[in-house]
């Protein structure tokens, strides 16, 4: 058993490569079209209109007696988010590159993170049928801008023409076990010293054990080429799948351990979680605990077997399954005892929001249900609710995720709606360090509790901090747990709204009053510390804290490529310069012209559709989130969406209406 993913930049070829792995082992009689809209992992209605895969998607094949589970993600980085939770399940991958386009910057994107995660990876250079196409060229850009440590698996004859084929080198190959050793070599001594001893005494057979063993290590990547669309090459990747990449392990029968990456609803609208096992086996009415603590009893399983679902009693570790009856499961819980103890992203967060508005009015409602259902199978779209303004706002990578979401909630759900103007979503970091306290029974302090905090500026993207400066045994654990809760909540909106980061926070002071009551029946507010006095009193010293240290507002910076014809360079550079994007040198190669650079998010979507004059609409445009920076010029500020503790007279207002 292998759980596989499929990773590219958006159009190199996934969702064709999937169907034609499918259609080798025997699972479809034929192989489908994206162009046509009749594959089997594009069959939402969205992606067969608009052609590109928008939601990962599972199917299984064999190959021998080794059981694939395939799953084909979406490209486009606006659904990079879709990704990151297949990320975590994953024995392999296969990373797509075109051997037109070459690496791009999605690909790199990807690989980074496939080699920080250590998942043995092969490549896969698709398209050499398509004109243009290129196979040295390609595999230098790989050892340049992917990994050094990559070997061509064989070589491509007919490139560029409906005949191209893939034949692999074999044993007799000199040149190929020449380069083979001195890849392998490179990890491992014992190889080299052999080697250099007596060339003919390594065996093919060992150099294969060997490859497979440093790529189940992701030390190395061996790289396959072919066409999705005439299966070139899909017979030796398929063999190399089988052969390189390392079987799901995991013992069945220890405790139950596992990953939920990818949430559906059923036609009835049940939910429908898919998850990997790691350890153990669960068996339909067995009880689940998952997330943070919640529980549910499973009432059926079903998985993908070559190509249709079946029903299953049981699933057990290293199997992908597909389980109903946990209605409160979200994407990215765990199952059972956690793998890990913090939830990891791979990715940049999303860097825009804007704000749904129902067309009727009294369609409210509705749709907080409906982006609540979608907030569930994708939860970095982070829905708020505005108490104030009672209005809903999302994130959002692009205006493509933008697009789908309407449709979606048009064509799923019957709601018409219009999105506000996407704007930027910022962040603050402090700039200094600021502290406040509050005592207990020390006017104005309206509560019955002592809290004392300390911020200071941490390194960026360390996220924030929070530590207990104060003595532990000072008071009950459940009260400086009420305020690290506290503290993250409200950190959330900092002095200009926005969400305030890479900070350490340190709880300085600590005091409550633990009287009991004795004599009285009924409880006696008056006489005992709650959590709510810690829960209530943490925003208003947090954000004095604050306001004494001081925040930057800092907008999210992309790093940024341009391929233009060379005679367009010209009129394109003013484009760049009225929207604040930064090139370097331009780079010319031949009739192209290439430029790299940085832009702010904000003005991506201008830059993009403010091209296609100037580059006469050849002019194709990558980025990807690289940092936050200072925002120049006046700090942009965010409406607030929360009774705001730095005005603590309408913050106490609000909190004795709430009691
Ligand atoms: N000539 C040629 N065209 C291909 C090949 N593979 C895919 N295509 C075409 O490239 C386009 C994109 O293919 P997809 O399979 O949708 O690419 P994808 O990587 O799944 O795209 P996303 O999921 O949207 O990121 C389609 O028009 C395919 O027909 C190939 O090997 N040769
Ligand atoms: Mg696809």
């Amino acid at each position: 058993m292998v759980n596989l993913g499929i990773l590219a930049h958006v159009d190199a070829g996934k969702t064709t490569l999937t169907e034609r792995l499918l259609y080798a082992a025997g699972v479809i009689d034929e192989p489908g079209s994206v162009d046509d809209g009749s594959t089997q992992t594009d069959f939402l209605d969205l992606e067969r209109r608009r052609g590109i895969t928008i939601k990962s998607a599972v199917v299984s094949f064999a190959i021998g007696d080794v059981t694939v589970n395939l799953i084909d993600t979406p490209g486009h980085p606006d659904f990079i988010a879709e990704v990151e939770r297949v990320l975590n399940v994953l024995d392999g991958a296969v990373l797509v590159v075109s051997a037109v386009e070459g690496v791009q910057a999605q690909s790199r994107v990807l690989m980074r993170t496939l080699r920080r995660l250590r998942i043995p990876t092969l490549i896969f250079v698709n398209k050499v049928d398509r004109g243009g196409a290129a196979d040295e060229r390609v595999l230098a850009a790989i050892a340049e801008k992917l990994d050094p440590a990559v070997i061509a698996m064989g070589s491509v004859s007919g490139l560029g023409t409906r005949a191209a084929d893939f034949t692999p080198f074999t044993a007799a190959d000199a040149g190929f076990a020449a380069r083979l050793v001195e890849l392998l070599a490179g990890h491992d001594d014992r190889l080299l010293a052999v080697y250099v001893d007596d060339k003919t005494s390594v065996t093919s057979r060992r150099l294969r054990r060997e490859l497979a063993a440093q790529t189940g290590r992701a030390l190395v990547h061996p790289v396959f080429f072919g066409s999705a669309i005439t299966g070139a090459g899909v017979a030796t990747l398929t063999a190399g799948i089988a052969e390189l990449l390392p079987a799901a392990d995991g013992d069945p029968g220890g405790p139950v351990s596992g990953a939920v990456f990818k949430i559906d609803r059923g036609p009835a609208g049940e939910k429908i979680a898919y998850a990997r096992l790691f350890s153990g086996t669960v068996r339909v009415r067995d009880r689940l605990r998952f997330g943070d603590g919640q529980e549910g009893k499973v009432t059926a399983i079903g998985v993908v077997d070559r190509g249709t679902a079946v029903q299953r009693p049981s699933i057990a570790a290293g199997q992908i399954g597909k389980l109903w009856g946990l209605g409160e499961i979200r994407v990215g819980d765990q199952l059972g005892v956690p793998r890990t103890t913090v939830p990891e992203h791979h990715f940049a967060p999303p860097t825009l929001e804007t704000v749904v508005v129902p067309v009727r009015p009294a369609d409210k409602g509705p749709l907080h249900v409906a982006l609540t259902q979608l907030a569930e199978q994708d939860p970095l779209i982070d829905l708020r609710q505005d108490d104030l303004r009672q209005e809903l706002s999302v994130s959002l990578y692009g205006e493509v995720q933008k697009e789908v979401i309407g449709a979606t909630l048009t064509n799923d759900f019957g709601l018409d709606v219009g999105f506000r103007e996407t704007t930027t979503i910022c962040i603050e970091r402090p700039t200094g360090t600021g502290a406040a306290v509050e005592r207990l029974h020390k006017p104005p302090n309206p509560f019955l509790a002592t809290v004392g905090l300390r911020i200071e500026p941490a390194p960026a993207g360390s996220g924030v901090t929070f530590r207990i400066a104060a003595e532990l045994s000072s008071m009950p654990l459940a009260f400086f747990a009420a305020v690290e809760d506290t503290v993250r909540r409200t950190l959330r909106q900092g002095l200009c709204g926005w969400e305030v980061t890479d900070c350490t926070v340190a709880m300085t002071h600590s005091g409550y009053l633990g009287k009991h009551s004795l004599g009285h029946q009924r409880f006696n507010k008056s006489m005992s510390s709650t959590g709510e006095d810690f829960r209530n009193l943490t925003p208003l010293v947090l954000m004095s804290a604050l306001r004494e240290a001081g925040t930057v507002v800092c907008e999210p910076i992309h790093r940024f490529r341009l391929d233009t014809p060379a005679d367009t360079l010209g009129a394109v550079l003013p484009v760049l310069a009225r929207l604040g994007a930064v090139p370097g040198a331009p780079v010319v190669q031949g009739p192209l012209c290439l430029l790299e650079g940085e832009v702010p998010a904000a003005r991506l979507h201008q830059l993009q559709q403010q091209l296609s004059g100037p580059t006469r609409g050849e002019g194709v445009l990558e980025s990807a989130f690289d940092r936050y920076q200072p925002v120049r010029g006046p700090a942009p500020t965010r409406p607030r969406t929360d009774h705001n503790p730095l005005d603590r007279k309408e913050y106490l207002l609000h909190v004795q209406r709430r009691v």
